[in-house]
């Protein structure tokens, strides 16, 4: 199976210009190709790890991957998919992001490899050299208004109004693929579906700068869910691949938590598992869908891929106590991300206390006399075990690690005390 046919397999095609043209160049040799993300906010998120993981897939059929920053065009905006005028952010600010997310890129791909290593690039690096002649006499002559204007992302603003900066973007990425072109032989630009108009129009560049070769394009399908509600967004907000916004855990919970009627797609969209692997995890589905073993696939494969194998452990090892109930195993640190969603309370300097008095300073309870009688019902747990006795202290003891104690009322309501 070549790489077309597999993410074919895989519903990753979404469009692709000349197909026939593009399967001939990627069979008869390497074929560097590239990507763009542009530094919107100071983390990527699970929107672009699909375009990341396609690139991958690229990688691992023999071509050569090009992560590029855009640190250049994150200063402009583009409308792609956006109803209305982004605000502008800071230089600075936007400097920083274009480092982090390229230092997360370089996580995500093989840069040791000694055939067709990836690489990431910055398009700051040209496009803040460009001059404004140049701009307009040399790469703005090629485009023609009434072209522009056709473009999705151009047309569906005419109503509600675009700046000429936005409306500019579309020749900024496609410089960035002449450029590239002419740099690094890159020959293919992919991205979401919403980066079509951008990536024809790059080729269109490159077309008409009199270039030999052909340039190809290819988007992937957005990823829509089974209930009609947005991809990649929890209660909680946004999926973010990094650690400190989204922690390993909550990030394994988000794809454990994917519906039957998802988890499938799921699994050919973002694992490197087999046709084979993936039929057999349909049919558990079909069978025994309450063993949910393709969604504990789809989890394991993807925190082990974005955050590593012991990230991945961990996850599991909070997801199972919190199940069970047994808290005694779990790291104050591993305590931090299982129960990041929880309702906590902070006590100040650590003095001993009535587990009646917590009870009730903590919330946990609405009175004291509540408070005593859930003590006495057994519906009061500390770190996982039944506390019976009214005259019971907390102390250092239950502090896990001097920084936490967990309580729970009833079958579910979790509190965590923190020191
Ligand atoms: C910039 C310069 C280029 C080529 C591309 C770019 C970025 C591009 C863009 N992409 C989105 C982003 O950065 O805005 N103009 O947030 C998203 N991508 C990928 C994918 C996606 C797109 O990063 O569909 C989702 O993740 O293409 O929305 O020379």
């Amino acid at each position: 199976m070549n790489i077309l046919q597999d993410l074919e397999f895989r519903g990753l095609l979404h469009q692709v210009t000349d197909q026939e043209g593009l399967t001939k160049e990627l069979e008869s040799g390497k074929v560097t190709l590239y990507c763009g993300f542009d530094p919107t906010a100071d983390s990527l998120h699970i929107g672009n790890l699909l375009v990341i993981i396609t690139l991958k897939r690229f990688q691992e059929a023999g071509h050569q991957p090009l992560a590029l920053v855009g640190g250049g065009t994150g200063l402009i905006g583009d409308p792609s998919g956006r109803q209305s005028e982004r605000t502008l952010n800071e230089a600075e600010i936007v400097g920083q992001w274009t480092e982090k997310i390229k230092h997360q890129l370089s996580k995500l791909l093989d840069f040791e490899s000694k055939t067709n290593p990836a690489k990431t690039v910055n398009n700051y690096e040209w496009l803040s050299e460009l001059t404004v002649i140049e701009f307009l006499r040399d790469v703005g002559k090629n485009f023609s208004i009434n072209y522009m204007l056709a473009k999705d992302s151009v047309d569906s603003r005419l109503e509600g109004g675009i700046s000429f900066t936005e409306f500019s973007y579309m020749i900024l990425q496609s410089y960035d693929f002449l450029n590239l072109y002419k740099q690094e032989g890159c020959k293919l630009q992919i991205g979401g579906s919403d980066q079509w108009g951008n990536i024809t129009a790059g080729m269109e560049l490159i077309r008409r700068s009199g270039e030999e070769d052909k340039a190809y394009g290819l988007t992937i399908p957005l990823i829509t869910k089974a209930d009609g509600t947005k991809f990649g967004k929890t209660a909680s907000g946004t999926i973010w691949l990094d650690e400190e916004k989204t922690t390993p855990y909550e990030f394994y919970q988000f794809w454990v938590n994917a519906a039957d009627a998802d988890v499938i797609n799921w699994l050919k969209y973002f694992t490197f598992l087999s046709q084979e692997e993936i039929q057999s995890l349909e049919q558990s589905l079909a069978e025994s869908p309450e063993k949910r073993e393709a969604q504990k696939a789809l989890g394991r494969e993807v925190t082990t891929l974005v955050h590593g194998e012991k990230a991945y452990k961990q996850a599991v090892k909070i997801t199972e106590a919190l199940f069970s109930g047994n808290l005694t195993e779990l790291t104050a640190d591993e305590i931090e991300q299982g129960f990041k969603d929880v309702p906590s309370f902070s006590v100040e300097n650590g003095a001993d206390i009535n587990i009646v008095d917590l009870l009730v300073e903590a919330n946990i309870s609405p009175s004291k006399r509540q408070a005593r009688e859930d003590v006495t019902n057994g519906a009061v747990s500390v770190n996982g075990e039944k506390v019976l006795d009214l005259a019971y202290t907390i102390d250092a003891k239950d502090r896990i690690e001097n920084r936490f104690v967990i309580f729970r009322r009833g079958k579910k309501k979790y509190t965590l005390i923190r020191y």
